[in-house]
């Protein structure tokens, strides 16, 4: 078999409205239907935030469980919850989301300023979070959004040894307002700095989405893509549907000669449980 691209879709977010984005899956059915489509599309993962009932981001525990529950009810996509969830939730809310006991987590690896917000991941938060990926073996990927955030993972699995599943995977989010721009060049300056043998994506927010794709399946790694990141398909054309980006991403990973990975390779490669 030939090399394929594992397409992670981000379909929500925490911070855009959808009073501004009608499009946004906000409930469990409108997830549920998008995380399908993309499954359909070539999406391996789906990185979930969830609403409640008035479509505000929250971290409710047995909205969460639901959410993990149907999810893998209805696709074979591996379940990757946020536990960045917005940029006001408490550490607890967030320690709080292994307990829905996902295939993934998200983990950051730093505090960054994010747009006019600051996006808090302290060391000592960090550390208590992966330790408890390890307990609930649960497999973080880790999300970099600079690179002083390279060096912290260093740090982190040099203290506290290698994640559930002995496999590393990174995700550079880059073109937030405060964080590492998205472009090649910063691209490349932070993939040969992670760990040896670590695997990566990429996301580009609002207008880096394209570059960072491009640059991403050049320099050989894989993809985020999802409404979380960007809102925008093209020069003044929303985004219709979240399956719009993963259908573009499939085909230049396929054009790029490595189709989209299926989801059981993907759990192969992640060393998820299941
Ligand atoms: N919503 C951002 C503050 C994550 O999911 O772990 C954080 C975020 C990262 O989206
Ligand atoms: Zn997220």
């Amino acid at each position: 078999m030939g090399a394929t691209t594992l397409i992670t879709v981000a379909p929500t977010g925490a911070e855009s409205a959808k009073a501004d984005v009608p499009a946004l899956p906000v409930t469990l059915d409108e997830l549920v239907q998008t995380a399908k489509e993309c499954e359909a599309a070539g999406a391996a993962v789906v990185h979930v935030h969830i609403r409640d009932d008035d479509a505000r981001p929250t971290l409710d525990p047995s909205r969460l469980r639901d959410t993990v529950a149907a999810l893998r009810e209805s696709t074979g996509l591996i379940v990757q919850l946020s536990t960045g969830g917005a940029v006001t939730d408490p550490y607890e809310d967030r320690l709080r989301v292994l307990d829905a006991a996902p295939d993934m987590c998200s983990l950051t690896c730093g505090t960054v300023n994010f747009g006019d917000d600051v996006f808090m991941n302290p060391w000592t938060f960090m550390v208590e979070l992966y330790q408890r990926t390890q307990e609930l073996e649960v497999v973080p990927e880790f999300e970099l959004f600079d690179l002083g955030q390279v060096a912290s993972l260093h740090r982190l699995l040099d203290k506290h040894g290698l994640p559930y599943g002995g496999h590393v995977h990174c995700d550079l989010v880059m073109g937030v307002p405060g964080g590492m721009p998205g472009d090649a060049r910063t691209l490349v300056a932070a993939v040969e700095a992670l760990p040896e043998g670590a695997t990566w994506s990429a996301t580009g927010i609002g207008r880096t989405s394209l570059p960072v794709l491009f640059a991403a399946l050049s320099a050989g790694g894989h993809l985020r893509v999802g409404m979380e990141d960007t809102v925008t398909f093209a020069k003044g054309q929303p985004v219709t549907a979240n399956v719009q980006l993963v259908e573009r991403a499939a085909s230049a990973a396929a054009l790029a000669q490595r189709p989209a990975m299926p989801a059981a390779d993907a759990r192969a490669l992640l060393g998820v449980k299941r």
